[in-house]
């Protein structure tokens, strides 16, 4: 994983609240997994390193007569290397990967009659992701922002996924913009 991100979320997660490893993982297919992808497998190795470099500590919550949780929280340090981390710049990455962006470099290569139905693929692809963005958004937020305000808690979840709903808005029209050219010269 570049520069551990993974190793942030985790700390992020935990500052909320202390978690088990079960907590954390199913926190991350929750809302995290929605936005930024992580293997799952790589959360219990993140987990050993943490502790091994003190950014957090284990210790066992009794739960009922024989339930044994095993419970991950913040150290100051970890609380501190969290701080640092999300006050430090981020710098955009130098790439997106957009497999569909590559293919329409090579456009020339792919038979005419071939080119708007991949475009119309994309253009439904992206317009159902878009419609789901929004049920999502409806579904969480409608009428929180109308009414009561959003809670400090939840302006994280917020942003990111408005930011989703205008990034697939801005495919969708970069989309219909392009048929409508494509067609033009033909
Ligand atoms: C959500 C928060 C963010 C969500 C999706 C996102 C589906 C972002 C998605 C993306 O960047 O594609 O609750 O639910």
């Amino acid at each position: 994983m570049a520069k551990r991100v993974l190793k942030h979320a985790i700390l992020g997660l935990l500052r909320k609240q202390d978690m088990s490893g079960y907590d954390i993982t199913s926190e991350f297919t929750k809302e995290i997994s929605q936005f930024w992808s992580a293997k799952h497998s790589q959360i219990y190795t993140e987990l050993k390193k943490l502790l091994d470099e003190k950014l957090i500590e284990q210790y066992i919550e009794i739960s009922g007569v024989k339930l044994e949780k095993k419970m991950y929280t913040l150290t100051e340090e970890g609380k501190k290397e969290l701080a640092q981390w999300l006050m430090h710049p981020e710098q955009i990455p130098e790439t997106e990967k957009d497999t569909f962006a590559l293919k329409v470099y090579f456009i020339q290569y792919i038979p005419e009659e071939k080119i708007l139905p991949l475009f119309q693929d994309q253009l439904d692809q992206r317009e159902q992701k878009l419609s789901e963005l929004k049920s999502r958004y409806q579904l969480i937020f409608a009428q929180r922002e109308e009414e009561i305000g959003l809670g400090s808690d939840e302006l994280g979840h917020y942003l990111v996924l408005t930011k989703a709903i205008s990034r697939e808005e801005s495919y969708v029209d970069w989309l219909k913009k392009s048929i409508r050219f494509i067609r033009q010269k033909r």
